[in-house]
């Protein structure tokens, strides 16, 4: 399936959105890095994304050591990033 990507112009509002997140070197995925108290705190925020990412059928690129997340957002079908890529993002930042 083919995903629209996001306008420069929206993705300059999603990254003023979400101050917490960079826009990758060749602009195709945003990062973060969330990290926590513990890897049980970690792998609980884990755990509600993965829900998130089956329900929307979307699904983050991430990096776990002990209490560090580091997350890659991008749409495989959009060679991009795009509104889901958004919306997982702000999910994220609603799980914390
Ligand atoms: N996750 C991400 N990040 N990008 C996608 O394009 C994507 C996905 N596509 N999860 C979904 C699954 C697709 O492969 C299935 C077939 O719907």
């Amino acid at each position: 399936m083919t995903v629209a990507r996001l306008t420069d112009s929206e993705r300059v509002s999603l990254l003023a959105e979400l101050p917490e997140w960079q826009l990758r070197e060749d602009g195709l995925a945003i990062v973060r890095t969330f990290r926590f108290a513990d890897f049980s705190e970690a792998w609980a925020f884990m755990n509600r994304v993965a829900l998130y990412a089956e329900k929307a059928d979307h699904h983050p690129e991430w990096f776990n050591v002990y209490n560090r997340v580091e997350v890659t957002l991008t749409t495989h079908d959009a060679d991009g990033l795009s509104a889901r890529d958004a919306a997982m993002a702000r999910a994220m930042e609603g799980f914390l």
